[in-house]
C-alpha cells in the first residue's frame, strides 16, 4: 500500500499511535509537509466526514480520528513553519467561535500563517465574542480570523463581528472568516473583510489585505 493510503487510512481508523511513524516514513522518502497534509490527511478526513454524515461514524470516532490529525500536524508543523527568522509579515490572531469546537481547520490554517511569516497567536475554541474582544484589545493582532463549521455557529462569527465594532475595535483589524459552510456570501452579509475557502487561500487573502490597508 502507498504511504499516502496508509496516512490517510490511518486517519479513518484514527490509529493516533501509528500516524507519527507514518507521516516520518513520507518525509523520508523526500515528500513534503503540504503533500502529506493534501494526499494523506485530509483524503482521510474527508472519508470520516463522508462516513459521520451518513451515520456510519459517531462522536466516539470522529474524535479519535481529530486527534490522529492533530497529531500528524503536530509533527508537520516545524517543517511548515520552518525559517523563523522571516521577517514578521504582521501578526494574526485566530480562534474558533463561540459554541464550536472543531479545531483541526483552525490549526491549519494558524500553520500556514506562521509558515507566511506572521506571528500568530491562537485563543483556542468556542471563544465569545467578549474575549475575542479582550484578547484583541491587549495583542493588537493585524488581522483576525474567526472559524466555524457548524452552520450553527456561523452566527457567532456574526456576533462577533458586532461586539468588536461596539467596542470600537473593528476597524483597527482586518477580519477573516472561514469554515466549511461560511463562503464568500456570507463574509459580505456580516461585514467580513475577507473570506477564503482553505488555509493557503487564507494566507494569499490576509498578505492582500494587508497590503492594501492604508498605512496608519
Ligand atoms: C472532526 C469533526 C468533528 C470533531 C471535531 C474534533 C476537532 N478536534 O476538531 C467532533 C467529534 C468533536 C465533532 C463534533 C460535532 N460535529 Co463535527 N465534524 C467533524 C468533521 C468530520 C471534520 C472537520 C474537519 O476537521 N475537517 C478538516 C479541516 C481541515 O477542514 P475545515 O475545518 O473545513 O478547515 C478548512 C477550511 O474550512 C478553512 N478554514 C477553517 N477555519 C478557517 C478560519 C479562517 C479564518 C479561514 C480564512 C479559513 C478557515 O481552512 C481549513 C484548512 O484548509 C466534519 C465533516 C467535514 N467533512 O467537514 C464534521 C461536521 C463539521 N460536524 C458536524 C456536526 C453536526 C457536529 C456535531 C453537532 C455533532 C453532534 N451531533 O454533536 C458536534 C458539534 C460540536 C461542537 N459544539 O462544535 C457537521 C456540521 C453540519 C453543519 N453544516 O452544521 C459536519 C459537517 C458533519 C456532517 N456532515 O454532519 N465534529
Amino acid at each position: 500500500m502507498e504511504i499516502f493510503e496508509q496516512i490517510s487510512n490511518a486517519v479513518i481508523e484514527g490509529e493516533f499511535g501509528e500516524i507519527t511513524d507514518l507521516v516520518q516514513s513520507a518525509l523520508d522518502q523526500g515528500i513534503g509537509a503540504n503533500e502529506v497534509i493534501r494526499e494523506g490527511l485530509s483524503k482521510g478526513m474527508t472519508e470520516v466526514g463522508r462516513r459521520f454524515r451518513e451515520g456510519e461514524y459517531f462522536m466516539p470516532e470522529v474524535l479519535v480520528s481529530a486527534k490522529t490529525m492533530n497529531t500528524a500536524l503536530s509533527i508537520l508543523k516545524p517543517l511548515l513553519v520552518g525559517d523563523t527568522t522571516q521577517e514578521n509579515v504582521g501578526t494574526f490572531l485566530i480562534g474558533t467561535v463561540k459554541g464550536d469546537v472543531h479545531d483541526i481547520g483552525k490549526n491549519m490554517v494558524s500553520m500556514m500563517m506562521e509558515g507566511a511569516g506572521f506571528r500568530v497567536i491562537d485563543i483556542g475554541v468556542d471563544v465569545k465574542p467578549e474575549v475575542f474582544v479582550k484578547e484583541i484589545t491587549e495583542k493588537q493582532p493585524d488581522v483576525v480570523g474567526l472559524s466555524a463549521l457548524l452552520s450553527t455557529t456561523m452566527i457567532s462569527q456574526k456576533e462577533t463581528i458586532e461586539a468588536l465594532k461596539e467596542a470600537g475595535v473593528r476597524d483597527r483589524v482586518i477580519v477573516l472568516v472561514g469554515g466549511a459552510p461560511v463562503d464568500q456570501n456570507w463574509a459580505n452579509t456580516i461585514g467580513a473583510d475577507g473570506y477564503a475557502p482553505n488555509a493557503s487561500v487564507a494566507v494569499e487573502k490576509a498578505k492582500e489585505l494587508l497590503q492594501r490597508r492604508p498605512h496608519s
